[in-house]
């Protein structure tokens, strides 16, 4: 009698035990998949939006489009971290408001900034390679193209980027 409550005790104490482990186990796969799912989401489109300012600010391997002249200087502007080619930037809420630009890749690394949507045939842009940087779009003038529809400053005109990218 004694022996077989004990049993009944143990079995009991065993599905608790299995139960919080099942518990502890659907909700560490939904935490990963969550966790894995939306990162993931997030790192396939070639433009994301950040908040904040400095060189510092801009990750590794993007091209940074800040909305303020100086790198967005000491405020909490809006950053476009650009990954891949963008057809356009109002998609991002982004379009004729970039000011300064960092291209923070390895050298050998290339990307057009066009002041049009890339592929329409007209339209200046500005060159981008690793580890350049403009702080200042208001005093760029920019006449690369014979196609030129833009004469005054490059500032808050950029609307897409060619991105070509290169090996890291
Ligand atoms: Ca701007």
């Amino acid at each position: 009698m004694r022996s077989s409550s004990v049993t009944a005790g143990s079995v009991a104490r065993c599905q608790g035990v299995s139960n919080k482990i099942s518990i502890f186990i659907a909700m560490t796969l939904s935490a990963l998949l969550l966790g894995s799912v939306s990162p993931a989401v997030a790192a396939e489109g070639p433009v994301r939006v950040i908040r904040g300012h400095g060189l510092e600010a801009c990750p590794r391997n993007s091209l940074c489009l800040y909305e303020d002249v100086d790198y967005n200087g000491s405020g909490n502007g809006r950053i476009w971290v650009v990954t891949g080619s963008v057809h356009s930037l109002s998609e991002y809420g982004g379009n004729d408001e970039t000011s300064s630009m960092y291209m923070h890749t390895p050298e050998n690394w290339r990307a057009d900034a066009h002041e049009n949507r890339s592929g329409m045939g007209s339209g200046d842009w500005v060159w981008m390679y690793g580890g350049k940087k403009l702080p200042n779009l208001r005093s760029v003038n920019i006449h690369q193209s014979a196609r030129d529809t833009h004469y005054g400053p490059f500032n808050d005109v950029i609307t897409s980027v060619s991105w070509a990218g290169g090996e890291a």
